[in-house]
């Protein structure tokens, strides 16, 4: 990658603001809708985006990341595929002075000097909205209630916290159990890969969780293609909330879909703005979410957005 810029302080020198924006991939619904706001947000705020995909891969984002620190941008932002191992990378940008944003996923580093912020939903939370809902949907059930759940990335802070969250809950009631549960890396093609095989192994399914609705939407296929219906035989639920999702789940096929918004530009913009001059800024900005039933989605369909 070239290094092009002047300047003190990096950037472009003339007072624009250049951020380094390193996205996880192209993997979902929700990571589209992501990438779109992102993109629209610096344009409107006149910031200049340099943006890179990684692919779902660390390594790619830890290069993405060097090269920015080389170009001397203003400032970093980036998507953590995964939670741990970004001490050293992120050592280096604070070393360069160049403030780093983290955006919808967290890292686990235990120091937090070596970033300003972190952008996105509360993924414990999401976890326990969908084991809420299922509590209270199955209430007078006194069987067994079977659940599969289709994880999403392995090591990634959705996937780490929306099982965590969904346990929590459930696990107050020793008749919801886990009879199966692995990923589908927040893909429409594993998780119907994974399904498929879920399906093969276990005769009776009562409930699928699937940590996204890119995975639930493959799901509902190999569900099909077993001869069962999706919402009915097998009921679902997911998190995002993305059109396809919630035309699923107006059409009947998904039960309960929990919220996770991808549209964080603009706040992302704004927080930039601030740490590049030198502003205090809130350690955690929450998103705000909802929670969206067959009904309620036939009603919002119409003016979603993503
Ligand atoms: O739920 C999933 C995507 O990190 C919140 O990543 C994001 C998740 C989202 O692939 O669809």
């Amino acid at each position: 990658m070239s290094v092009a810029s002047c300047g003190s302080g990096g950037g472009s020198g003339d007072g624009t603001i250049t951020m380094g924006f390193s996205q996880v991939g192209a993997e979902s619904g929700w990571r589209t809708a992501n990438t779109k706001s992102v993109q629209d947000s610096a344009k409107e705020a006149g910031i200049t985006l340099k943006f890179s995909d990684a692919q779902q891969k660390q390594e790619n984002q830890i290069k993405a990341i060097r090269s920015y620190i080389q170009q001397k941008v203003d400032v970093i932002a980036f998507s953590p595929v995964v939670e741990s191992g970004w001490d050293t990378v992120l050592k280096e940008a604070k070393d360069a002075k160049i403030p780093v944003i983290l955006t919808d996923r967290s890292v686990d580093s235990k120091d937090t000097s070596l970033y300003k912020t972190f952008l996105g939903s509360d993924f414990v939370e999401e976890g326990r909205k969908a084991g809420t809902w299922l509590v209270e949907e199955y209430k007078s059930a006194t069987d067994p209630v079977n659940i599969v759940e289709l994880q999403g990335t392995t090591g990634s802070a959705p996937a780490n916290d929306r099982k965590a969250g969904f346990a929590e809950i459930i696990g107050a009631d020793p008749k919801f159990k886990v009879i199966a549960s692995q990923t589908g890396d927040f893909t429409r093609a594993k998780g119907k890969e994974v399904m498929e095989a879920f399906l093969k192994s276990n005769p009776d399914i009562d409930v699928l969780y699937a940590h996204n609705d890119d995975m639930g939407l493959g799901a509902i296929e190999a569900i099909e293609g077993a001869g069962k219906v999706p919402g009915k035989d097998i009921k679902i639920i997911t998190v995002d909330a993305v059109k396809d999702g919630m035309q699923a789940l107006a059409d009947g096929k998904i039960n309960y879909i929990v919220e996770c918004s991808p549209l964080l530009g603009p706040q992302l913009m704004d927080l930039a703005k601030k740490v590049v001059k030198g502003e205090s800024v809130e350690a955690r900005v929450v998103t705000e979410e909802t929670t969206f039933t067959q009904e309620q989605a036939k009603t919002a369909l119409p003016s979603r957005k993503y």
